[in-house]
C-alpha cells in the first residue's frame, strides 16, 4: 500500500501531523503512547527474561548474550522472537496501541513480521552502526515499519534511537563489504553521502514509540550512563507487502494478518532493494553479531 493510500484511513492512534511526519521523515517519535497496564506487564516479561538468561551460558535460539555475561551480572543483548517466548508478547503484537499504530502507518490490512526485546548495556560494545533494516528481510514494497517502544526512561546519554529524516527516499545501500560477506551496517563509503549531522536521536519516557519505516537511516550510539536501555521491537507491514527472501529471524506468527484482512494481490514497487543472503542457508545471529562480525550459534 501506498502512503497516499494509507493516508486515506482514518487514524486510530497517531494524530494526523504524527502521520504525515512519519511520512515525510521516514520516522516518527510519539512520547509514552504505551501506558499501564501494558508497560507495566512488558517490563515485568522483560525482567523475568533478563533473569532466566542468567542460567544461560551461550547464545542460543532464544537469548542472545552479550560479552560480559554472567549469572551475576547478566547481559542479555537480545531476546529473539518475543512472541514465542510468552504469550502476552504476541496479545501486545495484535490487541494493543502498537496494533493501532501499524495500522495508522501501514493502512487497514496488517502483517506481523517479526518481534525481539533489545537490550543496550553501558559500555563502549553497544553501538548499533548506521542501517536500513528492508535489505535484511526485502520486500515488495516499503511498508514495512519497525515499533520500538522504550520499556524505561531514556535519556540522550542511554544511546536512543537516531534516524536520518528524509533518508528513506535516499538510496538503499549494499550492507555488504568488499568480498561480497554481509556486515549489517552502511558502509563508511556510502555513509559519506548521508547527511548524518541532521540524525535525531528520540530520548523519552517509558512507554514512548520510535515509528521507524524499513528504509530509513538508524542507528544508536554507546550508552554512556549506569543504566541499561530495554526496548521492545515488532515489525509489521502492509498485508499487500511479501517478503521475496527467508527472514533473517523467523517467529511461528510470522506472514500471520494482525489486523484487517489478507491481501489476495501484492502490492509490487519497482524501486529494487539488494539481495541479502538466504539466511535459511547461512544463518542469522542478531544485528550485533553482524555488526561485529561474529557468527550465528550454531544451535539456531
Ligand atoms: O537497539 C537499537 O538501538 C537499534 C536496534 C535496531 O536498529 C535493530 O535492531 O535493527
Amino acid at each position: 500500500m501506498t502512503p497516499e493510500d494509507v493516508c486515506k484511513h482514518e487514524l486510530r492512534a497517531l494524530t494526523a501531523a504524527q502521520r504525515d511526519d512519519y511520512f515525510a521523515n521516514g520516522f516518527v517519535s510519539i512520547d509514552s503512547i504505551v501506558g499501564d497496564p501494558w508497560l507495566a506487564r512488558l517490563q515485568e516479561l522483560a525482567g523475568d527474561f533478563l533473569d532466566q538468561s542468567r542460567s544461560v551460558a551461550k547464545s542460543n535460539k532464544a537469548f542472545d548474550l552479550g560479552p560480559n555475561h554472567s549469572a551475576e551480572h547478566p547481559q542479555m543483548r537480545r531476546l529473539r522472537a518475543t512472541i514465542d517466548r510468552h504469550p502476552d508478547f504476541w496479545r501486545f503484537a495484535c490487541e494493543s496501541v502498537f496494533t493501532d499504530i501499524a495500522a495508522d502507518l501501514c493502512g487497514p490490512d496488517v502483517k506481523f513480521h517479526s518481534a525481539k526485546l533489545n537490550y543496550k548495556w553501558p559500555g563502549k560494545d553497544e553501538v548499533v552502526k548506521w542501517h536500513q533494516d528492508i535489505q535484511a528481510w526485502p520486500h515488495t514494497n516499503y511498508s514495512p515499519v519497525t515499533l520500538g517502544v522504550y520499556l524505561d526512561d531514556v535519556t540522550p546519554e542511554m544511546g536512543p534511537l537516531a534516524c536520518v529524516p528524509g533518508s528513506h527516499e535516499g538510496p538503499l545501500f549494499r550492507h555488504t563489504g568488499p568480498d561480497g560477506s554481509w556486515t549489517g551496517s552502511v558502509s563508511d563509503a556510502d555513509m559519506a553521502t548521508v547527511d548524518t549531522g541532521s540524525a535525531v536521536a528520540s530520548a523519552g519516557p517509558a512507554g514512548t514509540v520510535v515509528a521507524i519505516n524499513c528504509q530509513t537511516v538508524h542507528g544508536s550510539h554507546q550508552n554512556v550512563s549506569a543504566k541499561p536501555r530495554p526496548m521492545l521491537l515488532y515489525v509489521y507491514s502492509s498485508a499487500d507487502a511479501f517478503p521475496w527472501m527467508p527472514a533473517p529471524s523467523p517467529t511461528s506468527r510470522t506472514g500471520e494478518i494482525v489486523c484487517g484482512k489478507p491481501a489476495d494481490m501484492p502490492h509490487m514497487d519497482p524501486r529494487p532493494c539488494p539481495v541479502p543472503p538466504n539466511w535459511d542457508k547461512i544463518g542469522y545471529g542478531s544485528i550485533y553479531t553482524a555488526q561485529k562480525g561474529e557468527h550465528a550459534p550454531s544451535e539456531m
